[in-house]
């Protein structure tokens, strides 16, 4: 990859074929990608680039034509820099050749959706994104209604969200979706027909983009990328190989193919995204701005590792492939990994939505064999805190980037009486269920642990 290089004074050329030479670029759309936000671009689309073969990507972005604006003066061409704890690399990856936003260009998205050379359609667009009216679901029936209706051919649909069962969740909305459709019965028969569901694993930690970030690419490549991504140097995807029109070879790029992606779903919700979320909301409240801050905190990662070794790993079926110790001290290195400068309230947003996937599961587990959480159960309540109090130990603001924000604030009540917190927020029903509020157990460890976490944030105002 040849580039501009050198010292970078006054404006620079737009990242383009002209400015930076890439080695291959596929010539056919053959992946329609629904949230082609900076996960994708360095997970599937860097595994895809790798894989080689004619598998050009469309991005659909959802919620605003912000990556449109992003990604389109550039002819899609995007850099990754590869953060580890001593170096960063840099490259360009060209297998995205176009991007479209849903809402105001409907028809260039029907024409990909009926397009046979279309064989997957494939979606990250957040836990928050499968709720019946998110509109990617709306989005995703009406595409196949019209390829069923154009050129019929058979397609997979794969999630390359953080859900368990992922395949089964999109199935099961798409066929919800259906039955609410008039005539919805034979479109229902036709998907079962035609599409296939596979359940896949993601994982690499990609922080938000910074500004920083876009001028260390300015000053490596002499170029403007306008949507740049940052990532980690590992990545993981562990695929069910149930494809209907083919797919890239993906394995032979480091993805693992398998029959059944569940345990190792579980053992990297629970264990990574778990511990996450312990240290995003206990890390936050600290007064820690990153993830690798808070867990160099003695007293946090002394909770990270007894949330999975003592809470987490006796839920898990570890799949015989697995060393768990080792992917245990794993991932907190990468946690420790200061260059991603991977934000705790980042971490922290959407936790209406995490919570269940990621620490409800286990403690639902423990207590079903008699065990009380104490780590899993102290996250749940950092949590609480996060939601009541909305500020960390120095009094500085912490945002709550939830869609039950107002929800959540109004349940949680008085920001300084730990049994109205917990007793509010048990009741949201879509956290926690209609078992877990009963669980009297639960109740008074979790108002024990917010009354804790209370005086915590409290000691230093
Ligand atoms: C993180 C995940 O923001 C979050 O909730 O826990 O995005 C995490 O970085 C990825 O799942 C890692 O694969």
């Amino acid at each position: 990859m040849a580039a501009g290089g050198g010292p970078v004074t006054g404006t620079v050329p737009r990242l383009s074929p002209t400015t930076v030479d890439v080695a291959h670029r596929p010539d056919t759309v053959r992946i329609l990608h629904l949230g082609p936000g900076a996960f994708h671009r360095a997970h599937q689309a860097v595994f895809t680039e790798d894989a080689g073969g004619d598998w050009g990507i469309c991005g659909v972005t959802q919620r605003s034509p912000a990556v449109v604006d992003q990604l389109r003066p550039q002819d899609c061409l995007f850099t990754v820099l590869e953060r580890s704890h001593t170096a960063t690399s840099c490259r360009v990856v060209g297998t995205i050749r176009d991007v479209l936003f849903a809402r105001s260009e409907p028809e260039r998205l029907r024409t990909r959706f009926t397009d046979p050379e279309v064989r997957i359609v494939s979606l990250t667009v957040t836990e928050k994104g499968y709720h019946p009216d998110s509109g990617v679901i709306t989005q995703l029936v009406d595409g196949l209604a019209a390829r069923r209706a154009t050129s019929g051919a058979p397609v997979t649909v794969l999630s390359c969200d953080n859900l368990t069962g992922n395949g089964n969740v999109v199935r099961s909305r798409v066929l919800d979706a259906c039955a609410r459709l008039p005539h919805g019965d034979a479109l229902a028969a036709w998907v079962a027909d035609h599409v296939r569901f596979p359940s896949t694993m993601v994982d690499r930690i990609v922080p938000a983009t910074t500004d920083a970030d876009r001028a260390e690419v300015r000053a490596a490549l002499g170029v403007a990328d306008e949507a740049v991504v940052v990532g980690e140097p590992f990545r993981q995807w562990v695929i069910e190989d149930d494809f209907a029109a083919g797919r890239p070879a993906w394995e032979a790029v480091g993805a693992q193919l398998t029959t059944d992606v569940a345990p190792y779903e579980a053992v990297k919700l629970r264990m990574l995204n778990g511990t996450h979320s312990l240290l995003a909301y206990r890390g936050a409240l600290a007064g820690y701005d990153t993830i690798a801050e808070a867990v160099a905190d003695p007293a946090l990662a002394d909770e990270a590792v007894k949330l999975m070794e003592h809470d987490v790993l006796p839920t898990l079926t570890v799949p015989d492939d697995v060393d768990i110790t080792a992917y245990r001290k794993q991932v907190l290195e990468r946690f420790a990994n200061p260059a991603l400068r991977h934000r705790t309230t980042q971490v922290a947003m959407d936790g209406s939505q995490k919570l269940p996937l990621r620490l409800l599961g286990t403690i639902r587990d423990r207590l079903a064999a008699g065990a009380m959480p104490v780590r899993a159960v102290r996250a749940v309540a950092a949590w609480m805190v996060y939601v009541a109090v909305g500020a960390d130990r120095h009094g500085r603001p912490l945002p709550l980037d939830d869609p039950l924000a107002e929800r959540l604030r109004a349940a949680a009540g008085a920001a300084d009486a730990p049994r109205v917190i917990v007793d509010g927020l048990l009741s949201v029903g879509e956290v926690f269920g209609e078992d877990l509020p009963d669980h009297a157990a639960l109740r008074a460890a979790l108002v024990e642990s917010v009354a804790e976490l209370l005086a915590r944030v409290a000691d230093v105002r």
